[in-house]
């Protein structure tokens, strides 16, 4: 046993080298095979080890027994897919078929991100690691969640200088990012068509805990200052509405076209829905960056701290209301109300808390009502399996 896992450990690491190469070729047909120059396997210090730049962590490590390691190898879902999954670990990339029980449980299967366990002879994924943080939103038109991304480090929070800027849909993704504990940033693209900056700082004044920068997404040197959230070794996630220029960050980043762009809807700023998967890229300073299609919708679920989190300026003026629960509406004494009037608060900020605390109490219940639907299912099939099996002994 010991001389098979020595071997494979060998091979691996001879293998490590084509480990970035190999991934960014099988990305969806898209310069299919186009030299990436100096990959990520120039650029990963020494000292970092190929599952470490896969974002490989203590966290994860400690999850797996001594006997784990001997008969699985760690791998991390780079992409997903209706049969396969496309996963990458220290032996290189591979297609797994989505098949078995991991797979059972919609609100359960593995997502982009996660870590699985691979049965190092069968090559079967046997386990999901926990989660360092997952985002998810409820499915549009559905009542069950979407997974989004697991275990991401950073986002960049995307929306551009035009039409598509808006500030409660920044503070709804907000809500998702501080709920999974992510480190955020708002990149406003297309800084080099709107000549008017003053007007988004103005716009973003009272979110002085996120830092904000503008940028020609077309431009490396001008994306430049989002490379600390890509270092090696880190997960970073692009999220924002088709058009924004997600795929043109990533590929200004890597400093290759690696994902296809699209043009924009001249008249409201839309874009084509030109990305159509999620899918992790190794990019060549050694982080991993995920690129994802453009959101039309995104239901918040499951979020409550989070959010509390992104409007904790009002939970704190709220302490100071006369009234211990005042509706901060027509109420004398209301603190938020005088903040208003006063100008230090934008009413829609209050507007858009209010619609996103009742829009999470609605689908936090609904997805806990699912559940329970579910486990009372199992335990019903579960009773008939039982059962079935007692008049098959009395039988016997
Ligand atoms: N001038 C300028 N054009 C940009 C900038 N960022 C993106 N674009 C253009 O905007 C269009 C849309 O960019 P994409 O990168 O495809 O947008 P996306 O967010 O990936 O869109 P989806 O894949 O549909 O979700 C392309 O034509 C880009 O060239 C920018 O900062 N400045
Ligand atoms: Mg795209
Ligand atoms: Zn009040």
């Amino acid at each position: 046993m010991r001389l098979r896992v020595m071997k494979s450990r060998v091979q691996a690491l001879l293998r490590v080298r084509t480990l970035s190469k190999s991934l960014i070729s099988r990305r969806p047909a898209f310069r299919r095979g186009a030299s990436v120059g100096a990959g990520a396997e120039n650029t990963r210090p020494a000292s970092v080890s190929p599952l470490q730049a896969l974002g490989w962590k203590p966290f994860f490590q400690q999850q797996l027994s001594l006997e784990d390691l001997s008969e699985y190898q760690p791998v991390k879902v780079m992409a997903v897919h209706r049969s396969q999954i496309e996963v990458v670990g220290e032996t290189g990339d591979e297609a797994v078929q989505v098949h078995g029980p991991l797979f059972e449980d919609l609100a359960e299967r593995p997502t982009v991100g996660d870590w699985l366990l691979l049965d190092r002879e069968t090559r079967r994924p046997v386990r999901r690691l926990d989660r360092s943080s997952l985002f998810k939103r409820m499915a549009p038109g559905a009542k069950q969640a979407q997974l989004i991304a697991a275990n991401v480090d950073n986002v960049l929070i995307v929306s551009s200088c035009n039409h598509d800027f808006n500030l409660s849909r920044v503070e709804r993704y907000l809500a998702l990012v501080k709920e999974a504990g992510c480190r955020a940033c708002l990149v406003l693209t297309k800084a080099d068509l709107d000549q008017d900056h003053d007007r988004y700082r103005e716009a973003l004044k009272g979110h002085s805990d996120l830092p904000v920068v503008l940028v020609n997404a077309l431009d490396t040197e001008s994306v430049a200052p989002l490379r600390e959230y890509c270092r090696s070794g880190e997960t970073l996630a692009l999220l924002g509405s088709s058009g924004v220029g997600k795929s043109t960050l990533l590929n200004s980043l890597a400093g290759i076209e690696l994902a296809a762009t699209g043009g924009i809807r001249e008249d409201d700023s839309k874009g084509r829905h030109t990305t159509r998967h999620r899918a992790f890229y190794a990019i060549p300073d050694g982080g991993l960056l995920l690129d994802s299609p453009g959101m039309r919708e995104l239901g918040l679920a499951d979020v409550s701290e989070g959010l509390a989190a992104t409007f904790a300026d009002i939970s704190a003026l709220a302490d100071s209301c006369r009234f211990a629960d005042c509706a901060h509406e027509l109420e004398p004494g209301c603190a938020v109300q005088a903040a208003i009037e006063s100008g230090v608060m934008d009413e829609r900020r209050l507007r858009n808390w209010r619609k996103l605390e009742r829009e999470v109490a609605r689908n936090s219940k609904t997805l806990a009502q699912a559940r329970a639907d579910d486990r009372a299912l199992g335990q019903f099939y579960r009773s008939v399996q039982s059962q079935s099996r007692v008049h098959k002994n009395r039988r016997d």
